[in-house]
């Protein structure tokens, strides 16, 4: 547990060279990547998180850990993954509309390509037309939607409703995610289903691929 610990702390203080020095030691020693996302960056974020919400930490502060924390994953990428060789289908993905908040969906991103998904990553701050397009002309089995914020999560309805209004809802399953979100949400907005993270993201991809 030290090198969790350490990892936890490096992450609040927003240490990004030691932080990855860290993770490769872990790592070199037998923790697996999953153990360090779960124990140790995402308790570090929910921290920072905290000290954002009490002011504690400003924008500034926030972006060097949310960088720290993007290094520290792209270390761990292969770590976390399971499968590369399969092919299971195509998941298009983006976060919402007014919502720049990326780590999760970069997060999602690498266990579904880990598991055997093509992936079209659509960036942040997607407009609700862009997801509808992109449905048409690239055809993806799924469309994922992350937001982070109360206020861009109604996006997420805005643009199943497009899909139903451009005639090709049934065409595509639509999974959603971000810590406002949650299985009635999901639910009320027609979505076929909620990730809490990025495990029951890939689960649920395959899951709905099977229906
Ligand atoms: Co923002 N921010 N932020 N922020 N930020 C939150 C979300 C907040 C909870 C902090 C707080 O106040 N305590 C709060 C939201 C409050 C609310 O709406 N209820 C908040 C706020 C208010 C804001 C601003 C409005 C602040 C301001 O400007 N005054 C602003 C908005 C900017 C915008 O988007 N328009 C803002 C800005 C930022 C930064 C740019 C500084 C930075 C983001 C940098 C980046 O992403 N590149 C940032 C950060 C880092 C956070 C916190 C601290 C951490 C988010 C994070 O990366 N978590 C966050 C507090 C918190 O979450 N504890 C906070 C780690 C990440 C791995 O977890 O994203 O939850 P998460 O992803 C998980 C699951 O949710 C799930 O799987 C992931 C991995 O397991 N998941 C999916 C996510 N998407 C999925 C999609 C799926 C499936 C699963 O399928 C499609």
């Amino acid at each position: 547990m030290e090198h969790i610990e350490a990892i936890r702390e490096l992450l609040v203080q927003g240490k990004i060279k030691e932080l990855t020095d860290e993770v490769r030691i872990a790592l070199a020693g037998g923790y697996r990547g999953s153990e360090i996302l779960n124990q140790g960056l995402m308790p570090a974020m929910d921290i920072v998180g905290q000290k954002m919400g009490n002011s504690e930490f400003f924008i500034p502060e926030v972006l060097l850990r949310a960088k720290a924390m993007q290094s520290a994953i792209d270390i761990m990428q292969f770590s976390l993954t399971e499968d590369q060789t399969r092919q299971l289908g195509t998941v298009a993905i983006g976060t919402v509309k007014g919502d720049v908040h990326d780590i999760g969906k970069n997060l999602v991103i690498i266990m579904l390509k880990g598991t055997g998904f093509k992936v079209i990553d659509l960036g942040v701050n997607v407009a609700v037309q862009t997801f509808v397009d992109t449905v048409i002309q690239a055809k993806p089995d799924i469309l994922g939607m992350s937001a982070m914020l109360t206020t861009t999560m109604q996006e997420m309805e805005k643009v199943i409703n497009a899909l139903k209004s451009s005639g090709c809802r049934q065409n595509v399953k639509v999974i959603v995610g971000g810590a406002p979100v949650n299985d009635a949400w999901a639910t009320k907005i027609g979505a076929d289903a909620y990730c809490r993270d990025c495990a029951v993201a890939v689960e649920k991809a395959k899951e709905t691929l099977r229906k």
